[in-house]
C-alpha cells in the first residue's frame, strides 16, 4: 500500500463506522453476520455464473483460462501416490482444490487423529493406527448406465493391499478394506453392470489386481521357492466393502479394466514368467492380458468349488491355465500380448481394450466380442482376439479415448503423447496398406506415466481434454531443491492436432486420474448433526462427565467461542473429548488443537468428532481454534486444566 492509499482510506466516509466496531460489536458479528456475507458470495460463484464485474482493469483471458469468479468445467480426481492421499483439481485451470486424506495421517482435518477416522483406517489393540503409510495409484468412481453417478470413488493402497471408498457428497473416506493374501495391490476398477442381472445397471463390485506374487499362505513356508509364489485377483462388494471372492492365477496382475456389459474384467500381466528376479520378468517375448468371466467365477463360488487360504475365509477359485483348458467352462482367458505390457483401457463404445506393450513399441487392441466368443468355445486361439497391434512409439503405457474413435497413449521413453485411430489400426492389421493408425504426436515434459481424457472412461467421453501426468519436470518450474514437483500438462484434443494448453505443477507423485464433468458431482455444504450418534446437540449438555478414571468432555463450538471456557481433569484420566460444531453457516469450520497432547482436528458445520487420550501431564493447556473462523478467531480457546 502506498502513502497515497493510506491517505485515501483515512478520508473514506465509512471509517467512522469502522472505528465503532468495539469488542461488543465484534462478538455480535457471529454466525448470522458471516452467514449473510458467505451465502451472498456463494450465489456469485454458482456454476454458470458470470465473473462479477470488476471496477478495476480487466485482464484479457485466453479461451482456456478460468477468469476470477468463474468455476472450472471439470473435476480431476488424482491419486497422490506414496503420499497416500487423493487430490482434487479443477480443469481446465489446474487449480488444486483439496487433498482427501485416505491412507495417510493429516493434520489439517485430523485424519488418523480422531476416533472416527482411526476406526476407518484400523487400529492395533493399543488404539494406535495399524498402518500410517499408503501408496494410492488408481482412482475410479461408481457407475450407473455406463457413466459416473457421483456416489463413490475407490482408490487402492499398493503398500498394504487395501481398498478405500470415498463418499462423493462429502469427499471423505468412509471405509477401508484390507485384502487377504496379496501384496502389491496395483490396479483396480469398478464394474459397470451385473454380468447376469440386467436390472443391475450400476456398480456393485470393485476388482483388484495383485502385482507381487507371494507364497500362499505367506507365513514362512516356501520362501526360497519362487515357483510356489502366486497372485490373486480379488472382488470386493462396493456396498459392504467386504471381500467377495478371489481367483488364483498364473502370472501377476497389473492394471485392471472392466467391460460396459459387466461380463468381463481383465488385467494386464507383465510377469507371466513368474520371475522373482528383475531379469526373469523380461525373459518371455509374450506376456498376457488376462480376462475373467465374472458370471462363471461367481457360479463356481456358489457351487462351492473353492478353497480358502490360511486364516482367510474368502473363497478362492482356481483360475490357473492348467485348470481352465476348456474355454466352455473356463473362468479365465489368457490373451498373449507382447512384452511386459502396462495399462489396459476399454474404449467408450465398449468394443475394444487397448493394452500397451511397454517394452514393445505397440498397443494391442483386443476385441471384447471375440473374448466372449473364446469363452463360448468358438474362437480356437485366444490370441485371435487381438484385432490390431499398431507400432505407436517407445514405452507405451496408458491410453485414453475421445468420442471419435481415437486413442491417446502415453509414451514414457519418447516423452510423447501419440494419437492413433482404432479403426485404422484394425484395417492396417488386416493388411490394408493405405490405413495409417498414427494420426498425431505431441511432446510432453517429461516421461509421461498416466494420461486420461475428459469423461474418457465412460460412455460420455467428450473428446475435449487429455491430461498427461508426467513423471519428471526438470526445468519446467522454479527449482525447489532436489525433490522436484511433477508436471501435469493439459492438452486440447478437440481438433485434428493436439494442442498443449498449459503445465500445472502437481506435488509428487500422482499416478492415475479421472476427469469428471462438474454437473455429475453434488456435494453437501454442511453436515446433519443427527448423523453423529455422539453429537453434543445442545451447548447446555457441555461439561466434564466422570465415571471413575474414564472421563467424557462434551464441548460445542459456535463462532467465536467453545461452550466451555475451561474444563478440569485429573492426572491419569482416560479422556474422550467430543466436539460438535453448532455453526450452520457454509464454510464455517473450527479447529481444536491441544498443546503437548499432540491433538489437532477440525469440525465442519454441524459435524461431531472425538479424540481419546490419557491426561498424563499436569498443568494448564490452552486448547485453541486452528481454523480461521471469525474476527475473534484468535480469542477462540478453552483452558484445559490437568490437576496433579
Ligand atoms: S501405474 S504410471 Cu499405478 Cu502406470 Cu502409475
Ligand atoms: Cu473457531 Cu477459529
Ligand atoms: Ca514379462
Amino acid at each position: 500500500m502506498t502513502q497515497d492509499d493510506t491517505t485515501n482510506r483515512d478520508t473514506q466516509p465509512d471509517l467512522g463506522r469502522r472505528k465503532f466496531l468495539n469488542s461488543a460489536a465484534l462478538v455480535g458479528l457471529s454466525g448470522a453476520g458471516l452467514s449473510v456475507g458467505l451465502s451472498a458470495c456463494n450465489k456469485e460463484s454458482a456454476p454458470g455464473a458470470k465473473a462479477p464485474s470488476a471496477k478495476g482493469e480487466v485482464a484479457t483471458h485466453s479461451p482456456y483460462e478460468v477468469p476470477p469468479g468463474q468455476l472450472d468445467e471439470y473435476y480431476s480426481f488424482s491419486s497422490g501416490g506414496h503420499s497416500g492421499d487423493v487430490r482434487i483439481y479443477g480443469l481446465p485451470s489446474g487449480r488444486q482444490l483439496k487433498s482427501i486424506p485416505v491412507f495417510n495421517t493429516d493434520n489439517l482435518v485430523g485424519w488418523g487423529i480422531t476416533n472416527e477416522s482411526k476406526a476407518i483406517i484400523g487400529t492395533r489393540p493399543d488404539g494406535s493406527l495399524k498402518y500410517s503409510t499408503g501408496d494410492t495409484h488408481h482412482v475410479h468412481q461408481s457407475y450407473t448406465d455406463g457413466t459416473y453417478d457421483g456416489k463413490y470413488m475407490f482408490v487402492n493402497d499398493k503398500i498394504h493391499g487395501r481398498l478405500a471408498r470415498i463418499r462423493m457428497d462429502t469427499m471423505e473416506c468412509d471405509k477401508i478394506t484390507e485384502i487377504p493374501n496379496i501384496q502389491g495391490f496395483h490396479g483396480t476398477f469398478t464394474d459397470k453392470r451385473d454380468p447376469v442381472d440386467a436390472s443391475i445397471n450400476h456398480t456393485t463390485r470393485v476388482f483388484c489386481g495383485a502385482e507381487f506374487s507371494i507364497p500362499l499362505p505367506n507365513d514362512g513356508r516356501n520362501m526360497d521357492d519362487g515357483s510356489k509364489y502366486k497372485s490373486l485377483f480379488t472382488c470386493i462388494d462396493s456396498n459392504t466393502m467386504d471381500v467377495r471372492w478371489q481367483v488364483l492365477i498364473d502370472g501377476n496382475c497389473d492394471l485392471v479394466a472392466t467391460s460396459y456389459d459387466g461380463k468381463l474384467t481383465c488385467t494386464n500381466q507383465y510377469n507371466t514368467e513368474m520371475g522373482v528376479h528383475y531379469e526373469e520378468t523380461m525373459s518371455a517375448e509374450m506376456d498376457a492380458c488376462l480376462f475373467f468371466n465374472v458370471a462363471r467365477v461367481e457360479e463356481a463360488v456358489k457351487a462351492g468349488k473353492f478353497t480358502t487360504i490360511g486364516s482367510s475365509k474368502v473363497p478362492v477359485v482356481d483360475g490357473t491355465r492348467a485348470s481352465n483348458k476348456d474355454p466352455k467352462t473356463a473362468l479365465t482367458c489368457y490373451v498373449p500380448i507382447p512384452k511386459n505390457p502396462h495399462g489396459v483401457n476399454i474404449s467408450p463404445d465398449g468394443k475394444y481394450y487397448a493394452c500397451s506393450g511397454k517394452l514393445s513399441p505397440t498397443a494391442s487392441v483386443i476385441e471384447h466380442a471375440l473374448v466372449l466368443k473364446w469363452f463360448d468355445g468358438e474362437l480356437p486361439n485366444a490370441r485371435d482376439a487381438v484385432v490390431a497391434e499398431p507400432e505407436i512409439g517407445l514405452g507405451p503405457l496408458h491410453t485414453g479415448f475421445d468420442n471419435k474413435g481415437n486413442a491417446y497413449t502415453t509414451l514414457f521413453l519418447d516423452s510423447q503423447i501419440v494419437k492413433w485411430n482404432v479403426e485404422a489400426a484394425i484395417k492396417a492389421f488386416k493388411g490394408d496398406k493405405t490405413a495409417k493408425a498414427v494420426v498425431d504426436r505431441i511432446d510432453v515434459h517429461y516421461q509421461p506415466g498416466h494420461g486420461f481424457t475428459s469423461m474418457g472412461e465412460t460412455r460420455e467421453a467428450d473428446g475435449r481434454f487429455f491430461n498427461s501426468d508426467n513423471k519428471f519436470s526438470k526445468d519446467r518450474f522454479l527449482p525447489v531443491g532436489p525433490l522436484h514437483c511433477e508436471t501435469a500438462q493439459l492438452i486440447d484434443i478437440s481438433g485434428d492436432k493436439m494442442k498443449l494448453v498449459h503445465d500445472h505443477s502437481v506435488l509428487s507423485e500422482p499416478h492415475d486420474s479421472i476427469i469428471v464433468r462438474r454437473d455429475i458431482i453434488k456435494t453437501r455444504q454442511i453436515y446433519d448433526m443427527d448423523e453423529f450418534p455422539n453429537a453434543v446437540k445442545d451447548p447446555a449438555e457441555s461439561g466434564v462427565f466422570r465415571n471413575g478414571k474414564k472421563v467424557t468432555v462434551k464441548l460445542t463450538s459456535q463462532a467465536p467461542a467453545f461452550s466451555l471456557r475451561e474444563f478440569k481433569l485429573k492426572k491419569g484420566d482416560e479422556v474422550t473429548l467430543i466436539l460438535t460444531n453448532h455453526d450452520k453457516v457454509e464454510d464455517l469450520t473450527h479447529g481444536f488443537a491441544m498443546p503437548k497432547y499432540d491433538i489437532n482436528f477440525i469440525v465442519n458445520p454441524q459435524e461431531t468428532k472425538s479424540v481419546t487420550f490419557i491426561a498424563d501431564k499436569p498443568g494448564v493447556y490452552w486448547c485453541y481454534c486452528t481454523h480461521f473462523c471469525h474476527a475473534l478467531h484468535l480469542e477462540m480457546r478453552s483452558r484445559m486444566i490437568v490437576e496433579a
